[in-house]
């Protein structure tokens, strides 16, 4: 496969976001911090007159979930504004929620199919680009078998969409080559919860913000990732006086507006947490009655590699312990001796101890990608977990770990409906009364689900880079900017090799090496359900015509599975696909522990929080006060475990998979900024938003920039041991790195980041560590 097609469609979106970025300028200061537009506020900016009529769903964006209404008039999109009615949002909006449709209208939007034909993408009606992609599924899997043939999805696909996908590859196919983007994002948490409680997603919800008396975020900016989250905190602040600490890597806007910011070196949080239970212990801030009644203590196998080659792979085997044996490998913990590697004073470690420590004060923990994409991210993950367990400061309004997803629907897709290898919309594949059920659901032999796991994200792109997979679709992802280590994978995903299927609204760097580009619909121009991060499901119905031939993503699915012979497993209506495939999903989920609300339910009401049960949402699980799935006779029940017990897990400190070196010197964070989702596919072609950040950079330390002579502006190349991509220099500007620290934004396709980050990943959940690997700097 060729890589430099120079046809319209790559230099149109080229030229474009290239006119884009010459036309910048800083935009409107005042709606970019904290990134709060109120409602009266937007009031004033909303079309007068006419007749607007407003729809009702979720934004497109984060995880975070907020309501919004979209006011449609001559069957166009021209306005949004936060539903008042949504608990979630309460009327607020962030700046991308607020201008989210603007992105549609871009003038090089994908309308049609493009299929390549000697070296040139031709528009192709949709039928015929639909025959082709299920007749190479077909063929590919005739020659070299089920295994050679993979899809790669998203937390961004909805409900419907992720649950077609499932059942086409591991219901109707047999393989189970499906992974999800949600693999290099939540992948942590959901190891995390299931090595603790054994149930997935967090036990609170977001009105826990109304009682806590402190947050503590770990390694997350939410001022400008979860910005209306973020906001509500605020409100607690100014209004009771709760406080925000923030406790990163980088001094952020998160740290900006807290009471207090704390630093430390990456991947010492490992060592920061358990001094903090250190300092629980050995002040006597146990809650003895909560641990001996609801937790067991574990520990599993330490020194458990980075999974950097090929095929790595790993079983942990848990043992039991005792509170003993824990508190003694908590000797190595003391705050003297972690102040000295992780930067954190011994008074700031024992000052975060004494808050979860005080029985009279009610402490949320947030956290996000600095503990999830960490290569000990499932062991992070449980460490935040023992801090609340000890102290029994958990599944109560106010008190709880809560780990913040960042999709618009990485909960209720990814992880709930399972678009990752190991799982099945209930439980993994490894279980067979997993298998049995979904094969009774899907109607197919239980024989047809193979029981092992294949391919995570990392390792689905290697085996295509290998050529041990020949068929790849790609929809609602942009792989070759998101990856980690594209230097390695867009060369692999190029190879003839491979067939290459790509559903987007928009041409991307991944489209470029596509051979079929399908037009997906978007977000409104279609019905869908989406999961947001507290367990809340919403519905919007088609709001809007979508240009051209684009399709919904699971009609296209479908579609694909008719063509290949599936169609009594896929006996859906065009019309009506949403509804049908959402009551069908519904059966996985029935009873107490996570029964979803019915879709009448969902039209009506800004959603509904999991378990439903009785017609009630349920805002704390395992507090049998509030979930009534708890057995009787106890205060909580860990449902998930056999036992009913949380597990407190003895997880030590290890050093990251690479770190800084003579040679390469400094560690390289990478993340986001508030304007831009992603790779920037949507919000470089949303004006405002592209004004405001039009490019990418590379943030240093004063000092740092000082002694190498960098000013702002001037061009560095920041190479590792994989790659090299140039980028301005930025500092003092949006963000500040701690001292042999610098951090690059990924939104720019333009400057490539991953082409320098590495694909170490934690062995237990494989998601890998974006935030940390060793490079270079120089004047370009
Ligand atoms: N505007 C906007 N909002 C978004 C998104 C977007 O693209 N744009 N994406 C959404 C998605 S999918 C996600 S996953 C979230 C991400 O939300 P966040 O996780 O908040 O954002 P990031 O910029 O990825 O990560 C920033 C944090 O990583 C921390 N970090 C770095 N190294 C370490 C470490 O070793 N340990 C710990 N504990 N922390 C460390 C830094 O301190 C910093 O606070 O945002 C969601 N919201
Ligand atoms: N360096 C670095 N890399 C990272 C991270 C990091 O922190 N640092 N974070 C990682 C994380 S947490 C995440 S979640 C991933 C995200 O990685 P990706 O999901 O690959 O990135 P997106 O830009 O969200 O890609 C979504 C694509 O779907 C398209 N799209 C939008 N709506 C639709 C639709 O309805 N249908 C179809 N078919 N397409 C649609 C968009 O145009 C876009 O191209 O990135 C990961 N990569
Ligand atoms: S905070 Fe997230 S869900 Fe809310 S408007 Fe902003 S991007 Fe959308
Ligand atoms: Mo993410």
């Amino acid at each position: 496969m060729q890589t430099t097609l120079s046809n319209s469609v790559l230099n149109s979106r080229r030229s474009f976001l290239k006119k884009m970025a010459t036309a910048a300028a800083m935009t409107a200061a005042a709606t970019m911090f904290p990134g709060i537009m109120f409602a009266e506020e937007q009031e004033k900016n909303l079309p007068k007159g006419g007749n607007l009529d407003w729809k009702k769903g979720p934004c497109r964006f984060c995880g975070v979930g907020c309501g919004i209404l979209v006011g449609v008039e001559n069957g166009k999109a021209v306005a949004v504004k936060g539903d008042p009615n949504s608990s979630v949002n309460k009327g607020l909006l962030c700046v991308k929620g607020y201008h989210q449709t603007m992105c549609i209208q871009s003038s090089d939007r994908l309308t049609h199919a493009l299929v390549k034909k000697n070296g040139k993408y031709v528009k192709t009606p949709i039928n015929e680009a639909l025959d082709l992609v299920a007749s190479k599924m077909k063929s590919t899997i005739e020659e070299h078998g089920k295994d050679s043939v993979a899809m790669y999805t998203s937390g961004q696909s909805t409900i419907p969409e992720g649950y077609v996908a499932s059942k086409l590859m591991k219901g109707a196919i047999g393989t189970n080559n499906l992974d999800c983007n949600a693999r290099l994002c939540m992948a942590s948490a959901v190891a995390g919860f299931l090595t603790t409680f054994g149930a997935d997603e967090p036990m609170g919800c977001y009105e826990d913000i109304d009682y806590a008396d402190y947050f503590i975020t770990w390694g997350n900016n939410m001022a400008e990732m979860h910005p209306v989250l973020f906001s509500r905190m605020l409100e607690q602040k100014n209004r009771r006086g709760a406080k925000i600490i923030d406790f990163a890597t980088r001094t952020t806007r998160s740290s900006t507006a807290s009471d207090k910011s704390i630093l430390f070196e990456p991947q010492t949080d490992l060592a920061v947490a358990n001094a903090i239970c250190y300092e629980i212990i050995n002040n006597g801030w146990v809650n003895n009655s909560f641990v001996e009644k609801h937790c067991n203590f574990s520990k599993g196998l330490t020194n458990i590699g980075y999974g950097t080659e090929d095929k790595f792979s790993f079983t942990d085997k848990p043992e039991k312990i005792d509170f003993e044996s824990f508190k003694k490998f908590l000797e190595d913990y003391t705050p003297e001796k972690v102040a000295k590697y992780s930067r954190v004073s011994v008074k700031d470690i024992k000052y975060l101890a004494n808050i979860y420590g005080d029985p009279n004060k009610k402490v949320v923990s947030y956290w996000c990608m600095g503990m999830n994409q960490h290569t000990r991210g499932t062991w992070m993950n449980n460490l935040m977990y023992n801090i609340h367990l000890l102290t029994g400061k958990i599944s109560q309004p106010g008190n709880g770990p809560f780990s913040l997803t960042g999709q618009p629907s990485a909960c209720g897709t990814a992880r709930e409906v399972g678009t990752f290898t190991h799982k099945l919309p209930k439980g993994v594949v490894m279980n067979p009364a997993h298998r049995e059920l979904a094969a009774k659901i899907w109607k197919v032999p239980v024989e047809r689900i193979p029981s092992k796991p294949t391919y995570h994200a990392t390792e689905m792109f290697r085996a295509v880079d290998r050529g041990d997979i020949k068929f790849i679709w790609t929809q609602v992802v942009n792989p070759l900017v998101s990856l980690p280590k594209t230097s390695r994978f867009r060369p692999g995903m190029e190879k003839e090799s491979c067939f290459v299927v790509v559903s987007d609204v928009f041409p991307t760097p991944t489209s470029d090496v596509a051979d079929v580009i399908l037009p997906a619909s978007w977000h409104i121009e279609k019905s869908g359900l989406y999961g947001n991060s507290e367990r809340r499901t919403q519905h919007w119905d088609k709001m809007v015509e979508g240009p051209g031939e684009t399709t919904p993503d699971a009609w296209m699915t479908i579609e694909v599975a008719k063509r290949m012979g599936y169609g009594d497993l896929f006996p859906y209506s065009e019309d009506n696909h949403v509804e049908e495939i959402y009551n069908e999903y519904r059966q996985f989920h029935e009873g107490k522990k996570h029964g979803m609300a019915p879709l009448e339910v969902l039209k009506k009401e800004s959603g509904a929080i999991w378990p439903y049960v009785d017609g009630k949402s349920t805002q704390w699980r395992f507090n049998s006060k509030y979930d009534p799935a708890c057995k009787e006779d106890t205060d909580f029940d860990f449902y998930g475990k056999p036992d009913g017990k949380a597990v407190i897990w003895q997880r030590p400190y290890e050093p990251a998979a690479e770190s800084p070196d003579n040679e390469y010197p400094f560690w390289l964070n990478t993340g986001r900024v508030i304007e831009h989702w992603h790779t920037g596919s949507m919000t470089r072609r949303i004006p405002v938003l592209h004004k405001a950040m039009p490019h990418a950079y590379v943030e240093f330390h004063p000092e740092d920039a000082k002694a190498l002579g960098i000013r702002n502006g001037v061009n560095i190349k920041v190479s590792s041991r994989r790659g090299s991509c140039v980028l301005p220099a930025s500092i003092n500007e949006r963000g500040l790195p701690t001292k042999g620290q610098v951090f690059v934004p990924f939104f720019d396709e333009n400057m490539l980041i991953n082409d320098v980050t590495l694909d170490a990943f934690c062995p237990i959940s494989k998601e890998p560590d974006y935030k940390k690997c060793a490079v270079k700097v120089e004047k370009a």
